[in-house]
């Protein structure tokens, strides 16, 4: 059965254009006017936009103790309901567990999904037969991000030497590596001495975790990078100093991306100074809301491309769940959610208020992502051929967000009372509807895994550094005596 797309503007990365969409067998079967389909949806004052692509997600992770929340059923049904139709998912491998064993988990878990979904594989330590399943992992697996946690000390953090080791491994097979990046060995004493001093509330987190962690891991993730010979993608970049970082690597010819959260675009410290112990603790999450100076530079970010794409983190805890850390904030687990609300809020903070285009905004939610990923055209589009993944923004749609009306499995939602201008009449996903007119009619186990395939064209960073310093070993006249 087709489905035709009948009055609505396309909207994508670089064009608009007032043109029906004609969709079958899952896929975009025909652009242009008057088209007909067996069945027909009106996007009349709308835009047909590619559907959304959250590239950092945690859906049912076994973390800090707990799980988060969301599985791979609330998570995509969440998501779908806010307009993205694809998540990119981490598979964790639990110290000593191997990539493959962690990989066989999530397969497990994503079989209930809604929507299409990869993954990024973590190295959580290092060893000969993680360096061997990493070829597995790209060549057979066609998964071709590796994730780092630079922080987490004593649990999922890597050391440098294991990074720069993970880091070459990837530019050999022609895959990315992302990093988490904050000094976990500083993160590690600042918690320490808080408590010591009697800081235990929420608020404790923020301080545990200032800008110049992030700052300094971001550079020192570049450089290690650099000298790898490897691109890198850093998640979840919250402040400027870490902006900073990425905005000079890329003035210098370096391959770098880095991705905000819709968090840190809109939400601000001062939730952590709420006298509610339950809402501050609600809002930990790693790395911490920042103050106004932040979120300016990261929204500049996206404007002027130093950032290149907008994600959620989404790692939901309940509020029971986050009351494990009553007296000592560093077992708070940490996440916040946010995968049904970051289109409509970034549309309404961004959009909304001029400081992003609709074509800038369909960059940073989804085609840049899926240039970065190598799985673009087939998402991240809309052109014959790609698979159908589209949302229908109704522009002058309303509604306040709620706890009570959403998808996700927890108690409450961050953004909590904020009203939002701009949301989905229609989502698709491989051409089948799953959100009509707000409705959500998805269908569990709908979605498909996405494989990607690496990349070696775009797998090269700039750096002079090897060919200055490629070692020349000098002839001498003669070698002294040893000294002792
Ligand atoms: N930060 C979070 O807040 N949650 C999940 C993992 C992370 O790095
Ligand atoms: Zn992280
Ligand atoms: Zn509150
Ligand atoms: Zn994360």
């Amino acid at each position: 059965m087709s489905t035709v797309i009948k009055n609505g503007t396309i909207v994508t990365a670089d064009l608009t254009c007032k043109a029906d969409v004609l969709v079958d067998g899952g896929k975009i079967v025909e652009i242009g006017p008057d088209l007909k389909g067996d069945e027909t949806l009106d996007a009349t004052g709308c835009y047909v936009m590619p559907g959304g692509i959250d590239p950092h997600t945690h859906l049912e992770m076994p973390f800090m103790g707990t799980y988060s929340s969301d599985d791979f059923e609330s998570g995509t049904r969440a998501a779908l309901s806010g307009g993205t139709t694809m998540v990119v998912d981490f598979a964790l491998p639990s110290p000593e567990q191997g990539l493959l064993d962690a990989l066989q988990m999530w397969d497990n878990k994503s079989t209930r999904a809604h929507c299409d979904y990869s993954f990024h594989m973590a190295i959580t330590w290092w060893s000969e037969q993680v360096f061997n399943e990493m070829q597995t992992v790209v060549q057979e697996r066609g998964i071709t991000s590796f994730k780092h946690f630079m922080a987490y000390k004593g649990a999922l953090m890597v050391n440098d030497d294991e990074m720069y080791a993970s880091f070459k491994r990837c530019s050999e097979l022609g895959a990315i590596p992302l990093v988490h990046a904050e000094n976990g060995d500083v993160v590690a004493e600042l918690q320490r001495k808080l408590l010591e001093e009697g800081n235990n509330g929420p608020e404790a987190h923020a301080y545990s975790r200032p800008p110049e962690v992030e700052g300094e891991a971001t550079n020192r993730a570049i450089m290690i990078a650099d000298m790898a010979g490897v691109p890198l993608y850093v998640v979840h970049v919250s402040c400027e100093e870490a902006h900073e970082a990425i905005r000079r690597a890329r003035m210098l010819g370096k391959r770098v991306w880095g991705e905000p959260l819709i968090q840190h675009l809109t939400l601000d410290e001062s939730e952590y100074a709420h006298p509610d112990w339950d809402h501050a603790a609600r809002r930990v999450m790693s790395p911490p809301f920042r103050n106004q100076k932040h979120q300016d530079s990261l929204w500049n970010g996206l404007a002027s491309g130093s950032l290149s794409c907008v994600a959620t983190d989404h790692c939901a805890f309940t509020t029971e769940q986050k009351r494990y850390g009553v007296g000592d904030f560093t077992k708070i687990p940490n996440g916040t959610g946010g995968l049904e609300d970051r289109l409509p809020m970034l549309w309404t903070h961004g959009v909304g208020t001029g400081r992003l285009t609709p074509n800038e905004f369909v960059a940073v939610t989804s085609t840049n992502i899926a240039k970065i990923l190598n799985c673009y055209p087939r998402k991240g589009a809309v052109l014959v051929g790609a698979d159908a993944d589209l949302v229908v923004w109704d522009p002058e749609k309303e509604k306040t967000i709620s706890a009570a009306s959403q998808q996700s499995a927890i108690d409450y939602n961050v953004f909590e009372g904020k009203t939002v201008k701009g949301l989905p009449r229609f989502t698709l996903t491989r051409g089948r509807v799953a959100v009509n007119d707000g409705e959500f009619v998805g269908q569990e186990g709908h979605g498909e895994f996405v494989r990607r395939e690496p990349n070696g064209a775009v797998n090269k960073a700039l750096s002079s550094w090897k060919e200055l310093t490629a070692p020349r070993k000098v002839e001498r006249t003669g070698i002294p005596a040893s000294g002792v």
